[in-house]
């Protein structure tokens, strides 16, 4: 058995100690988990990697060479810009088709909601409903819930074929950025409009002019960013609650000996909403008493776990890489999961335990897996037959294979923009004053996942600490969120590891450094709350001190995120590198060309430290671009040995 630093060893592959712990668990006990198949996989295609293959057609697959020997075309003629680009925004289109999918099954919901059907769901935000109902013009005044809630679905639906002009989000942007757009011709004109096309342009002998197809692979991210996602939000906030701040806990130490333990992994929140709601119920809970358990106890994996802790608490297990290892802890009576982000691995692994893997998406089935199809109108029945199972599964748990390695950590969730408008006192003004006195430099959105290529989460701590000791408030989503939380630095307290100015500023509020936004979807708050501070402030949202950061993605819909982050105007510091590499012209476009049209662009900096002094160095420069005092971009930071301030030189 390996120790734990060697190489390939789980301090190699992991921050974590919980994490370490059960990959060596699931070494000893050979189990498979996801960096032995990596490593199985190694090495990797390089054409793919670059970007350089294409099978988009039958005269196919094709591959360019790299280095000018071998075929410089496809057969079709295809070349590497046409080839690179095509599949950039293929990548694009699915991620935005993941998001907008799942916001339309939230959409589909709520529209039944409104007409009076689907058991165990109703509107809980009614104030929410009616602000947005006026935000796009359906009247409010001496209207019922229903009737308002009703002209709200049938506007939103509308987004999703070609709608009139443009989504009915886009409202929000700047109009500034809106003219931009709209001299783009990328103003995201329908959700699944957009998606379409760039399949359609995709196609072999449509279009193959590279920057034609960047052009509306940003396009059909706006569609994600400004569209669907941002209705994934919005109506699951007013159906199970605008987040407000809230305390809860992470990693694998939430899970109970003596307990049902049920995870919930994947994305929607619309059965994640009435499991917990299930796990309640008197019968339930004294069924699992029945069979000598305490209690149910639910936790949640990756985002459905965000979208639970964001408006419940209720505890979190971990993040993208965790989902197997939850499965080693032998503590786990079900799985239940829905669709995104989770591995097939999780049923091979799940068979060598007690534990159930219960799919409930008949988008998405994984073999070997029980499904219960999952129907909205009958939702509250559902998610009892599903507790019930895991209940009854928990009399075969062999609880001499239990190991729960750690002691779980505190973390504080829950900002939505209206919460943390809520905590500035009702406006962003505040916030503003703020960013002009210096007090805060600025804010990035730290976003995105893990990814097996690198240790996980060490990326997104890093990196996080490096820019709160610098004074700039972090705000982050998805499997970010629950790296940051994991490290300890999501609670009021964690002011402590800040700057100054921003420590100031936490405590006089009793807010975190890091701020949790939410799920993937919810990066469409981040958006919201730039377009507010942009509209308060009178300029575009590239003007503002802003930055975006995903150090550790791995899948398309980080794809789709990064590039509405940046169309919408703000700079985006990527981790991983994407395979774009075979064409220096997409290269070059993403990396430097674009922010002379949208006033933004790509960057690839793995190194979280050099990453952070990018992202410092941009800030202040937006800062002086809005005559605010900048200063020079050095980055102030202590290494995690605590010891001397690393200085970290410009990138060469
Ligand atoms: O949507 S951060 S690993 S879980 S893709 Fe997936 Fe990435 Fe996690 Fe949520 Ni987002
Ligand atoms: Fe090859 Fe062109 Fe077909 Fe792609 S579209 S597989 S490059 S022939």
């Amino acid at each position: 058995m390996s120790t734990t630093n060697e190489v390939g060893g789980p301090g190699r592959l992991t921050v974590h100690d919980d994490a370490q712990q059960m990959i060596e668990r699931a070494r000893a006990e050979g189990i498979e988990t996801v960096w032995d198949r990596l490593h199985a996989q190694e090495p990797q295609c390089g054409y793919c990697q670059l970007g350089l293959s294409c099978r988009n057609c039958a005269m196919g697959p094709c591959r360019i060479d790299p280095f000018g020997e071998g075929p410089q075309k496809g057969v079709c003629g295809a070349d590497a810009d046409t080839i690179v680009a095509r599949n950039l925004g293929r990548t694009i289109a699915a991620g935005s088709s993941s998001h907008s999918d799942h916001g339309r099954d939230v959409l589909e919901v709520f529209a039944e909601v409104a007409h009076g059907g689907a058991s165990g769901y109703r509107i809980n935000d009614e104030a929410k409903l009616r602000r947005i109902a006026d935000e796009l013009g359906i009247a409010t005044e001496g209207r019922s819930t229903t009737e308002v809630a009703v002209d709200l679905a049938d506007e939103l639906v509308a987004n999703y074929g070609s709608a009139k002009g443009s989504l009915s989000f886009v409202s929000r942007v700047p109009a500034i950025r809106r003219e931009k757009w709209a001299g783009l011709s990328i103003t995201p004109r329908g959700i699944d409009r957009e998606n379409v096309e760039m399949m359609h342009r995709t196609h072999m002998g449509v279009d193959n002019d590279y920057v034609n197809l960047l052009l509306h692979a940003l396009r059909t991210s706006l569609a994600d960013g400004w569209g669907g996602s941002m209705i994934a939000t919005e109506l699951s906030d007013i159906m199970f609650g605008t987040p407000k701040p809230v305390i809860s806990e992470v990693n694998l130490g939430v899970l109970k000996t003596d307990q049902v333990n049920i995870a919930m992994h994947g994305h929607n929140p619309l059965l994640s909403d009435v499991i917990v709601a299930a796990a309640q119920e008197p019968e339930l809970v004294e069924l699992a008493k029945s069979y000598g358990a305490s209690g149910i106890n639910i936790v949640g994996l990756c985002c459905t776990g965000n979208e639970m802790l964001m408006r419940k608490g209720v505890h979190m297990a971990g993040n993208h890489l965790m989902q197997e290892l939850v499965l080693v802890t032998g503590a786990l009576e079900a799985m239940v999961v829905d669709y995104q982000c989770i591995m097939p691995s999780v049923v091979d692994v799940a068979k060598c335990y007690h534990t159930k893997v219960i799919s409930t998406s008949d988008k998405a089935k994984f073999p070997g897996a029980t499904h219960v199809s999952f129907d909205p109108h009958r939702g509250a029945e559902i998610a009892r037959d599903i507790v019930r199972m895991a209940v009854e599964a928990y009399p075969s748990r062999n609880q001499s294979r239990v190991r729960i390695p750690v002691h779980p950590v505190r973390m504080m969730g829950g900002f939505s923009v209206e919460a943390i408008l809520g905590a500035l006192g009702g406006t962003p003004q505040p916030l503003i004053d703020a960013i002009v006195a210096g007090t805060i430099r600025g804010a990035v959105a730290v976003v995105g996942c893990n990814n097996p290529k690198l240790p996980q989460d060490l990326e997104h701590i890093e990196l996080t600490r490096t820019l709160i000791e610098n004074d700039i408030l972090v705000l982050v989503t998805g499997c970010a969120a629950v790296a940051n939380g994991k490290a300890g630095q999501m609670m009021p307290e964690s002011a402590a590891l800040a700057g100054p100015g921003l420590r100031s500023v936490c405590e006089a509020l009793g807010i975190p450094p890091v701020l949790h936004m939410g799920s993937c979807v919810d990066n469409s708050r981040i958006m919201q709350l730039a377009a507010a501070l942009a509209n308060a402030l009178g300029v575009d949202i590239d003007s503002l001190p802003l930055a975006g950061a995903a150090p550790e993605w791995y899948s398309e819909k980080a794809v789709a995120i990064g590039a509405y982050v940046v169309a919408s105007g703000i700079t985006t510091v990527l981790g991983v590198q994407p395979s774009i590499f075979g064409s220096s012209n997409v290269v070059n476009l993403l990396a430097g060309g674009l922010d002379g049209v949208v006033g933004a662009k790509f960057a690839v900096e793995p190194d979280p430290y050099k990453a952070a002094l990018l992202i410092r160095r941009h800030i202040e420069a937006k800062r002086q671009g809005l005559g605010l005092s900048h200063t020079a971009p050095e980055l102030i930071t202590a290494n995690e040995s605590g010891g001397e301030p690393v200085h970290v030189n410009a990138r060469s």
